[in-house]
């Protein structure tokens, strides 16, 4: 497309001095003017008159949000009364603070909500009617406080209707792949915003705009260093430095984990082995965790990535998972810490389809595991591809904590050039029906512990973040970092809710603005899906970075090429993982394998990943499968097209700054689109050997330029 060079620059000056401009940096927390006047002034009238039952470091970490508010929204300041009594109209405590002034019921009604929950509503006292926010623990009361500011800016604030919340997962969590020269493993945001070598000295206002971020969406844990871990991080120096960031987020209920490398007491501790049954190891593991908590009181506790992708593990010493993992969950439980053990393992050396080494590790493993073990599972079985099944491990073990590993950030989902809302890919995985341990279990009950009574619960997930000034490079990106903090609360929210709410906090009220970006969100998952990997395709992206299309890549360990996943020959494309194939699909539950098993059953977004099927395989809509497949990677580029129309429609309605770096950013996606159109038709076609139908827009480019394509300095790698 012509776009003159001179105006983009005379653009980016006006909007480098013009300060209204937005850039995103203020997240979904930008306070803007109210404008509905009784709405304005009832928020005064609130703000005006606050009462604080108590002091702690919870109550002043709100206060600056109610500052921010009033200065947002009102351009004014709020009043902090020293007298409960006194012209106030606004109560803020605990439970307990305020015992005197509720009636019991309502005092149970609360209790019930747990350490997490709040209630708001009106309270009377002495004939005087009071806006409340309570909670059982200050935390719970920041949350309701969040919540209350959410509804102002969505216009949906009432004084008179009580509302009550708590979570339903219990650790909430960002995992952040960050290394220690603050590079970030497959993170397309600039660099990692732990600014260590300045640390512990120096708290950047990033991390309390980070801790703000966090808990307004209810994330309670963060780990901080990649699962690919350096040990240099459980020295003494790096715990004095996590110390530092674990400060600034306590008051905002987020406690810090960090990563634990297993080969640790070698590396660091100048022992000869990391045998998780030698006396001297357990003994490394114990006193470093002791020390740890030394730093950090409420310390959460270690992430371990073992055995899986070169990195070290119990295997090495002949011992299992659940041998490594309760040797550091018993150094960590006298300190109330947890062990989260991650079952993304498959190795290089074991010929089985990758998609079954979890299962065949942890399933003869279940009921071995410490009650401080949480085993964390990504949602699908491969690797976060832009759409999977869910995972055979989710129902599969019912004696062990489990928890769900989704990834926030877009390695396989166009990385910050593609706008792609992850909702509903995360939806579909939370509502898959698991069959196990009950005919009505899905991923999401599994989750929440209702069907085994797991008490300690986690969603997490893989940070998208880093020092972009929007701090997730496409601020649409935001969309899902936001997203994952309501959906680690509340797995049962749909994504209609969330995107709405997204959206109205971001962009504002204006019904002709929500309902299009909302369009656009709530269709650019299955767009990606379309014009990356149709129909159950996968793992066909460029090698290493991931970046772009790459169903051609070959040599090296055949479980990182392409061929090994899509399985193309002369007769058709899949891996077939029946019992005739690999016998993956045999580890699900059984109405599953009926379900899935048979290629004319199985949903069609799941066919090629469970099947083989013969190139004129006929589809639901009758269409052979090649037909198929060129429609949907079609379809997928027409689309893009679409969210960009539809985008340029609101450019009278947003805010310009914000307008020119999404339309950029849409016109990267198209091309990327269409790259992946041609790449993938182009190389599928030496297999099928059929024309293309011809009502596609027919791929273009030669399939050996495409193939020749290097990005050696990708980002994220
Ligand atoms: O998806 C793969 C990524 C690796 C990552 C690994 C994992 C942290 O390509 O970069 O390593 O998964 O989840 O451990």
């Amino acid at each position: 497309m012509y776009r003159p060079i001179y105006f983009t620059l005379l653009f980016c000056l006006f909007f480098s001095l013009n300060s209204s401009a937005n850039d995103g940096y203020k997240l979904w927390l930008d306070y803007q003017p109210i404008q509905e006047q009784s709405l304005k002034s009832e928020v005064k009238s609130l703000l005006e008159g606050i009462y604080f039952f108590g002091e702690n470091p919870t109550f002043d970490a709100i206060k600056n949000e109610l500052n921010l508010v009033a200065k947002g929204m009102l351009n004014s300041d709020p009043i902090y009364s020293k007298d409960r009594l006194q012209n106030t109209t606004f109560w803020i405590g605990t439970r307990e603070q305020l015992s005197q002034v509720l009636s019991l019921t309502k005092q149970a009604e609360i209790k019930a909500l747990g350490a997490e929950g709040y209630w708001r509503g009106e309270i009377e006292f002495e004939g005087k009617s009071y806006y409340a926010i309570i909670g059982n623990q200050p935390v719970g009361i920041l949350y309701g406080v969040y919540n209350w500011i959410n509804s102002i800016q969505s216009n949906t604030f009432n004084k008179s209707i009580e509302f009550a919340d708590a979570p339903k997962i219990k650790l909430r969590m960002l995992n952040h792949w960050d290394n220690l020269d603050r590079t970030v493993e497959r993170g397309y945001a600039g660099f990692s915003i732990w600014d260590w070598h300045r640390l512990p000295g120096y708290i950047d206002p990033r991390y309390i705009d980070y801790a703000r971020a966090n808990a307004s969406i209810g994330i309670n844990a963060v780990s901080l260093t990649n699962v690919n871990a350096n040990a240099l991080i459980l020295t003494t120096d790096f715990m004095k430095k996590a110390k530092a960031l674990a400060d600034v987020f306590r008051p905002y209920g987020i406690k810090v984990f960090l990563t634990a490398r297993f080969s640790a007491p070698i590396q660091i501790g100048g022992l000869k082995t990391a045998d998780p049954l030698d006396p001297e190891v357990i003994e490394f593991w114990k006193k470093k965790t002791d020390e740890m908590y030394s730093f950090i009181p409420d310390f959460g506790g270690f992430l371990v990535k073992a055995n899986s992708e070169g990195q070290p593990g119990p295997h090495e010493y002949g011992r299992n998972h659940a041998e490594g993992a309760n040797m550091l969950a018993d150094a960590l439980a006298p300190h109330g810490g947890i062990l989260i053990w991650r079952a993304f393992v498959y190795s290089h050396e074991d010929e089985v389809d990758r998609h079954m080494q979890a299962n065949n590790e942890f399933e003869p493993l279940d009921g071995k595991f410490k009650d401080n073990v949480i085993i964390q599972i990504k949602n699908g079985a491969i690797d976060f591809q832009p759409r999977e099944p869910f995972h055979p491990l989710f129902g599969a073990i019912n004696q062990t904590n489990v928890g769900m590993e989704f990834q926030i950030t877009q390695e396989y989902l166009g990385q910050a050039t593609n706008l792609v809302f992850l909702t509903p890919m995360w939806e579909e995985v939370l509502k898959s029906k698991t069959y196990r341990p009950t005919p009505s279990s899905t991923v999401g009950s599994v989750l929440e512990g209702k069907e085994t009574n797991q008490k300690m619960t986690l969603m997490a997930g893989v940070s998208n973040i880093g020092t972009d000034r929007n701090w997730t490079g496409h601020l649409f990106a935001q969309s899902n970092w936001f997203a994952f903090g309501k959906m680690a609360w509340n797995p049962e929210i749909t994504s209609e809710e969330i995107a709405k709410e997204w959206t109205e906090l971001t962009f504002g009220q204006d019904q002709e603005v929500v309902t299009k970006i909302d369009e656009i969100l709530l269709e650019s998952h299955e767009t990606a899906v379309d014009y990356m990997t149709p129909l159950g395709l996968h793992h066909i992206m460029g090698r290493s970075h991931h970046y772009g299309p790459g169903p051609w890549v070959m040599g090296g360990r055949a479980d990182w090429t392409a061929p090994y996943y899509h399985q193309a020959d002369s007769l058709g494309i899949g891996f077939d993982r029946t019992s005739d194939g690999s016998g993956a699909l045999d580890q699900y539950a059984p109405e599953v394998v009926q379900n899935w098993g048979d290629p004319h059953q199985i949903p069609e977004k799941y066919l090629l990943w469970f099947h083989h099927v013969p190139w004129d395989f006929k589809l639901k809509n009758g269409d052979t499968l090649w037909e198929g497949i060129a429609h949907h990677y079609d379809r997928g580029v027409k689309n893009v097209r679409k969210m960009q129309e539809t985008w340029a429609s609101l450019e009278s309605k947003i805010d310009p700054e914000e307008f020119d770096h999404v339309r950029q950013l849409l016109e990267i996606q198209e091309e990327e689109a269409e790259w992946w159109r041609n790449a993938c038709l182009l190389y599928f076609q030496t297999f099928s050997n059929r024309p293309f139908p011809t009502d596609i827009e027919q791929p273009e480019g030669d399939l050996e330029y495409y193939k020749s394509l290097m990005f050696p300095n990708a980002p994220g790698i």
